[in-house]
């Protein structure tokens, strides 16, 4: 049986459509490629899906489409990052292990929320 922390762990935080590009892979700097990708925070994971049009909010589940690539922000810094691009509402998330995603929506409320969640997890596993 599940205890309450793996439940908490497998629990689904947040899902939502955001503009993505890798900046740099392993400290090494990458030519920026935006593209449109469904973001889902899961435990201690930042997974992105391409093709967001079959993953909707509400058929989403764990298990049922292949993640492009997963994050785990255990360590990770999160910065807002608006300095790194030309667009608005940016903020850069860089892993442990040297890799750097800039992340980006044009509501701001939106994007706001994604920053204030994944920067909360971060915290969380810190302390732990
Ligand atoms: C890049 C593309 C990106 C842009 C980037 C350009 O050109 O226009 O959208 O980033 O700017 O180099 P290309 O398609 O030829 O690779 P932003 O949209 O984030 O500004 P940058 O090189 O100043 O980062």
């Amino acid at each position: 049986a599940l205890n309450s922390d793996t439940a908490h762990q497998m629990e689904l935080e947040k899902a939502g459509l955001l503009n993505k590009t890798k900046i740099a892979e392993g400290g090494r700097k990458l030519r920026k490629n935006w593209s449109l990708s469904w973001v889902v925070l899961v435990g201690n994971s930042l997974v992105f899906f391409k093709d967001p049009k079959s993953q909707t909010p509400s058929n989403w589940k764990p298990g049922n489409s292949r993640p492009e690539s997963s994050v785990d922000l255990r360590g990770a810094q999160l910065h807002w990052a608006n300095e790194l691009s030309s667009k608005k509402n940016v903020f850069k998330l860089r892993t442990v292990t040297g890799n750097e995603f800039l992340l980006q929506s044009e509501t701001d409320s939106l994007i706001k929320e994604w920053y204030k969640t994944i920067q909360h997890v971060i915290e969380k596993l810190d302390r732990e």
